[in-house]
């Protein structure tokens, strides 16, 4: 999967990724601000998933919306501490909303660990944007709560999906894999054949002889027929 962590300067992003990725990341810094990008790669149950950084420096905009194409699903962090960067979140929110309407979104109240960090029901009232949202209250660097707000976000994006994903685990192995795809899901082929693309870059599955047949990675196929088993326990 490829999932966007975005949000306004200082927020936390670049130290998220940090600890999801256990340290497997890059971060194009200055000064320990971002500036390019942090990117990494994370492992939740034999699943990948690609974790892309934006910089929350405001005329960044060009590479938050490079960063954001094709997004599965949103992590919008927010600075549960200072107030002041509440203005900046709302602007960094419609701006993804933008970018990537539809996706599945979740929000990291994150420096919770911190004793000023203003609690969820005063955050949900300074930010109004926030309500229909699912809200974690976490800490990037303690590492509190962020396992279960990523597994709650895989598994939204994982329903949105559910239908497409039932199929590619029906039909993985099948010599007309790709056409009966097409037909059960009612789909041209150029569409049947951009699902493979995505998912094939997003390595849950490999296509072959031609594009007819496609196999589903073992580690996943159980996830992708039932999406719930990635919900924290
Ligand atoms: N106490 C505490 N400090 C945090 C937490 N998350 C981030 N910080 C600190 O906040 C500062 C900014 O963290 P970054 O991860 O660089 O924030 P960012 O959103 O990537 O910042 P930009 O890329 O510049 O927009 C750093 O000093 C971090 O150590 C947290 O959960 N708790
Ligand atoms: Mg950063």
């Amino acid at each position: 999967m490829k999932i966007v962590v975005t949000g306004p300067y200082e927020a936390g992003k670049s130290l998220m990724i940090h600890h999801i990725t256990n340290g497997a990341c890059i971060n194009v810094e200055r000064r320990g601000t971002t500036i390019a990008m942090d990117h990494g790669l994370a492992n939740v149950d034999g699943m990948n998933v690609f974790m892309f950084g934006t910089p929350g420096l405001l005329r960044f905009r060009t590479m938050r919306k490079i960063l954001s194409e094709g997004a599965d699903g949103i992590i919008f962090v927010v600075d549960s501490v200072d107030p002041e960067s509440d203005a900046r979140a709302k602007l960094f929110f419609r701006e993804i909303a933008f970018f990537l309407p539809g996706v599945p979104c979740v929000v990291a109240a994150n420096k919770q660990d911190l004793q000023e960090s203003r609690p969820i029901d005063q955050l949900r009232k300074n930010l109004r944007f926030l309500a229909g949202l699912p809200v974690f209250p976490v800490s990037a660097k303690t590492g509190e709560n962020v396992d279960s707000m990523l597994r709650t976000l895989l598994y939204l994006v994982m329903m949105q999906w559910s239908s497409v994903f039932r199929k590619f685990a029906e039909f993985s192995g099948d010599k007309k894999g790709l056409s009966k795809l097409m037909k059960d899901l009612n789909i041209d082929r150029e569409q049947a054949v951009g699902y493979l693309r995505r998912f094939e870059l997003r390595k849950l599955l490999e296509v072959q002889v031609g594009d007819e047949q496609f196999v589903v990675k073992d580690t996943v196929r159980s996830l992708l027929e039932n999406p719930v088993l990635i919900m924290p326990r």
